[in-house]
């Protein structure tokens, strides 16, 4: 390892999304999300995909469903009315950035409305005001797993074309309220996700599509958030010439299970569904591997005369990325033990350590991760998401001893540091992921924590909600206050 060196104003912050946070699912004009819509199930970490198995007659049921019911994401933890006081707890932290994402139905209650909803500006407005009071750079996405139910309801969620003005509406109303407010916008979270979680990142639910593949389907509709993402993209640089406006990826670096020429071919693949829809939004066009698949398998996308040209005036400024994990690939998996992990499952891999929830801690993927990334696209990058989800316990002093955490962001810390100093990459950027404890997106769970600030909230919504300090919380401050060189 090298010496510990940041760059001066490294944007060291936390990430949060609306769904997961919010709650006030229904106060003050804002419509129904998909999010809105699925009930907690005690899943388990186990059984991982159950959470994207969602039918119509799971819609139907969520659309009665009395006040009872147990849809987490409805009441987040309450941040919509804590803000303040959550704002407050991240400037304490130190934090220069904050990632947070707007909710397309609080801007718009209803996608196709003429004007936007004042009430979710003003949210918005007085949110971004209290950031600029305590010097926190807002870093924002634009749509983050948070589909307006219309869309689905209406249309065919992003497989109907009429999508792509709508989100452009949306996003224009977003630059011209916040742009004042806002350098840094991210237009889809994990732009490569549609694939393995096709509700929350297309409002498709897969049993009203009868006379066409599935796959189709999901094709179609990148290709519309494809277009959606570029014309963003131009309309940003057009708006607000100060502004930087990037994509978000999943990104996990698989490793060959052996060293053989089938399982290294194997792995390379395995990537490549991860990196497509970064490459188009990068060098402005279909990658060529991407073309062949399509045509493989007899498909044609429909495409208007001019998104060719869309797609090529649409490229972004930097690419933002997710890193929990890294997982293994082989030719032939029969037989293997699985990991699960963040959507992309793999082989476990027997050298690294798990999480309680099976996903492969990995710092040294992180390094190799950004050289990969560094090396591909050759623009700058941000870690918009890091971190580890766990169970925590309050102890008799009222306490949480989350060492675990710090170990994992210490390491991690120690990976970028190497990538910068070490293999020359581009990073300015980082954001923990869930610097406050949120609804878990994947088994949409209280109990899987990734906050250095605790909330009192179980799986049912029980509890104060009232904020404390872990003591990962006083160990990032410290990792801040040093720019990353106080390990
Ligand atoms: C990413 C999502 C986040 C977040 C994170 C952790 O894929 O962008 O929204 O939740 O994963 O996943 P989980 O909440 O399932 O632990």
């Amino acid at each position: 390892m090298s010496e510990l060196k940041f760059p001066e104003g490294f944007l060291w912050g936390g990430a949060t999304a609306a769904n997961q946070i919010e709650g006030a699912w229904n106060e003050d004009g804002k419509g129904m999300t998909i999010q809105d819509c699925l009930p907690f199930r005690e899943v388990g970490h186990d059984d991982f995909t159950k959470q994207f198995e969602f039918t119509s007659k799971d819609l139907e049921e969520a659309l009665v469903a009395g006040p009872e019911a147990n849809y987490p994401k409805r009441r987040g933890i309450d941040h919509y009315h804590r803000y303040k006081e959550d704002i407050a707890l991240f400037a304490e932290l130190g934090m220069k950035v904050y990632r947070l994402s707007i909710s397309w139905s609080r801007i718009y209650t209803h996608p196709e409305d003429a004007e936007p909803n004042q009430a979710g500006i003003d949210f918005y407005l007085d949110l971004f005001k209290e950031l600029k009071k305590h010097n926190i750079e807002p870093l924002v996405t634009i749509s983050h797993y948070d589909p307006p139910l219309a869309l689905t309801q209406e249309y065919q969620g992003w497989y109907s074309r009429e999508c792509v003005d709508l989100f452009v509406k949306y996003a224009k109303t977003c630059f011209e309220y916040f742009g004042d407010y806002v350098k840094y916008w991210v237009t889809f979270n994990e732009v490569d996700a549609m694939e393995r979680h096709p509700v929350t990142s297309g409002g498709l639910i897969e049993d009203r599509f009868t006379d066409i593949p599935f796959d189709l389907v999901i094709y179609q509709a990148m290709h519309h958030q494809m277009i959606a993402s570029a014309k963003a993209v131009k309309l940003c640089h057009e708006m607000l010439p100060d502004a930087k406006i990037g994509c978000m990826m999943t990104k996990l670096a698989f490793y060959a299970y052996t060293c053989k020429p089938e399982d290294n071919l194997a792995t390379q693949q395995r990537m490549r569904p991860i990196y497509r829809y970064v490459d188009i939004q990068v060098f402005g066009e279909y990658p060529k591997y991407l073309l062949n698949e399509l045509s493989k398998k007899g498909y044609t996308i429909q495409m208007e005369a001019d998104d060719e040209a869309v797609l090529k005036e649409g490229k972004v400024d930097f690419v933002s990325f997710s890193y929990y994990m890294t997982s293994t690939m082989a030719a032939d998996i029969e037989g293997l033990e699985m990991a699960p992990g963040n959507t992309v499952n793999g082989v476990k891999n027997p050298y690294i350590p798990s999480s309680e929830w099976g996903w492969q801690i990995d710092p040294i993927g992180l390094r190799i991760s950004l050289v990969e990334l560094h090396d591909r696209y050759r623009i700058p990058l941000f870690i918009v998401e890091n971190g580890l989800g766990a169970r925590d316990t309050v102890t008799e002093d009222g306490k949480i001893h989350d060492s675990y955490r710090i170990d994992y962001l210490k390491e991690h810390v120690k990976a970028m540091s190497d990538a910068i100093n070490e293999d020359g990459v581009e990073l300015f950027g980082y954001t923990w992921w869930g610097c406050i404890d949120l609804i878990s997106e994947s088994t949409r769970e209280m109990t899987k924590r990734y906050g250095f600030i605790y909330v009192d909230a179980d799986n049912y919504g029980n509890g104060t909600y009232n904020r404390t300090r872990k003591d990962s919380f006083y160990y990032y401050q410290q990792v801040i206050a040093s720019n990353g060189t106080d390990l």
